[in-house]
């Protein structure tokens, strides 16, 4: 039986950089899950259609599972492929609504966000494509949960998740599909599977860190029994409502153990860590640490050598706060390369224009064309695949790298819950001073432009204004400032730093020591210290 339910809007029910996170109790209080996914059906609409549906396993993803399912049962949606358990990573996610041509899918995950009953949930749309629902639809959903008076559910039982294979709801079929198999299937497609497992067998050896969350399944399956790493070469392998209490964000600060690890005497040769709903990736070589900018810039150099890759990259597109390491590959190849606003929507229309192969972000994102999302296993096979073929440490392809390219020192600095009005006032105030910058001198250097970024999508010339606010210098450097669109408390500041050295020497500096003074002069510009009262970041990247 349909029941329509009688509800009023709830406000703040809106998408930020990927989709809707809240605190978990939020999103469990009356009519707060509901009210989002009937705004998703209305402005998608239901009525025969095909979605995707999984989470990343966290606290609440069970239940919120069985809700969105009876919405879709009652909003005459056709069918929905469930991952087993409603677990699916995020760039499953995206590979089965395209494998299967649906209409688009349902993700239930607040990605690096920590998760359990006081922390965090989240549920966002990806289109037929695969991608994240661009900005005009997150803000058409937006809009809808601000009219909303009514939601339609069917009453019925909870549908066997556990179990694969086909099940029905109301006139609506539930397929329960193996969440690990397809992905996997995808992987050996692109990879030289046969030379990466003889590497393994060679004595190679990588701890792989699912941080509790949900790649566990995927790593174990990959890397353990289809390449051949020993038992045991993924920890934290079992995804957990609550992350086991770790914070799944693969960071040096929040995975600790991986690097305590890799810095030491019995390292591995390479280490990997992956997010909470597998998206992010961190590398890790044994004593060096790679920074994701520079990851995206060795994989693009290097991508060729990867069988899905080998007849080379259509373009490179990287968010504006990554480094510009990667411009400088895509220069030296003679291929395409675009900067957009930070959030993998903004690369869909890219990915599917075939104007860029291979994607990526500062925040642990790297991504090809093989999926809609940012994809932290694929990464880390594709470094396995490189490794095999060029047959050196991962130091010394860095050291390569930097020694051909010159080094875009980077860091990120995290300033978390500073108080939202402390946080606008700062950025207002910045804004407002932007015109004046240009030939001022900060720290010995001087500022050669200063803008608030704003984006034109060159395939279908949508804009997005107001994306971070950018200073840069005449000697190459760069402060990038922005405040997160994923936090569920207060605001969060992204101080973006970065610093070009051509070489040959100074390659080797560690990299908060190389940007000293574009820290203090960001510092100096901002007046973070005056509006905020902080004067050091809470997770340096
Ligand atoms: C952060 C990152 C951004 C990433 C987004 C979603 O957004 O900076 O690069 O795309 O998280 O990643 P923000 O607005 O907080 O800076 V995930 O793995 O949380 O889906
Ligand atoms: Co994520």
């Amino acid at each position: 039986m349909i029941t329509t339910v009688s509800t009023a809007p709830i406000a703040g029910q809106k998408p930020g950089t990927s989709g809707l996170r809240k605190k978990t109790p939020v999103f469990m209080g009356p009519h707060y899950l509901e009210n989002f996914v009937q705004s998703i059906f209305d402005v998608v609409g239901t009525a025969g259609k095909t979605f995707v549906l999984g989470g990343d396993g966290r606290y609440f993803n069970d239940r919120a599972a069985q809700v969105i399912l009876r919405m879709a049962a009652a909003n005459g949606a056709a069918r929905v492929i469930v991952g087993q358990g409603a677990i699916l990573s995020t760039p499953a996610a995206s590979h089965l609504i395209r494998l299967n041509k649906t209409d688009g899918g349902i993700i239930m995950s607040a990605s690096h966000n920590p998760g359990g009953p006081t922390e965090d949930f989240g549920v966002k749309f990806n289109m037929p494509n695969g991608g994240p629902a661009p900005e005009g639809v997150t803000e058409a959903m937006f809009r809808r949960t601000t009219e909303i008076t009514t939601y339609k559910i069917l009453e019925a039982q909870d549908v066997d998740l556990g179990t694969i294979g086909r099940h029905h709801l109301g006139a609506m079929i539930v397929d329960v599909v193996d969440p690990v198999s397809d992905y996997a299937a995808l992987m050996e497609t692109l990879f030289d599977f046969p030379a990466i497992r003889a590497m393994f067998a060679a004595g190679f050896r990588m701890r792989m860190d699912s941080m509790c969350a949900v790649t566990g399944p995927y790593a174990v399956e990959i890397f353990e029994n289809r390449l051949g790493a020993v038992a045991g070469t993924v920890t934290h392998a079992t995804p957990l409502p609550d992350f086991g209490g770790m914070h799944p964000d693969p960071n040096p600060t929040w995975a600790h153990e991986l690097m305590a690890e890799m810095m030491g005497d019995a390292a591995p040769d390479f280490g990997a860590a992956s997010d909470g709903d597998g998206d992010r990736n961190m590398v890790v070589g044994r004593g060096i640490y790679v920074s994701p900018s520079d990851s995206l810039a060795v994989l693009a150099a290097n991508a060729h050598l990867a069988p899905g890759y080998a007849q080379g990259l259509a373009g490179i597109a990287r968010s504006m706060p990554t480094s510009a390491a990667v411009d400088r590959v895509a220069d030296a190849l003679g291929i395409a390369r675009f900067e957009t606003p930070t959030g993998w929507k903004f690369f869909g229309n890219l990915l599917d224009a075939g104007r860029v192969t291979l994607c990526g972000e500062e925040s642990f994102g790297t991504g090809s064309d093989h999926v809609r999302e940012k994809d932290g296993l694929w990464a880390v096979i594709l470094w396995l695949n490189i490794l095999a073929v060029r047959k050196q440490t991962v130091a010394e392809i860095l050291q390569d790298h930097w020694a051909r390219y010159g080094r875009n020192y980077y860091s990120r600095h995290d300033f978390e819950a500073i108080a939202t009005d402390k946080a606008d006032a700062m950025m207002a105030a910045l804004r407002g001073k932007l015109a004046s910058l240009p030939g001022q001198m900060a720290q010995g250097m001087r500022i050669s432009a200063a803008d608030d970024f704003a984006y034109t999508d060159p395939v279908d010339g949508s804009v997005s204004t107001g994306q971070g606010v950018r200073i840069l210098f005449e000697d190459g450097s760069r402060i990038v400032l922005r405040l997160s669109g994923t936090g569920t408390e207060g605001a969060t500041l992204r101080l973006y730093l970065e610093r070009y050295v051509a070489g040959p020497g100074d390659l080797d500096h560690d990299p908060q020591e190389a940007l000293a003074p574009v820290i203090r002069a960001a510092h100096d510009l901002a007046a973070i210290a005056g509006f905020t009262g902080r004067t050091a970041p809470d997770v340096i990247t």
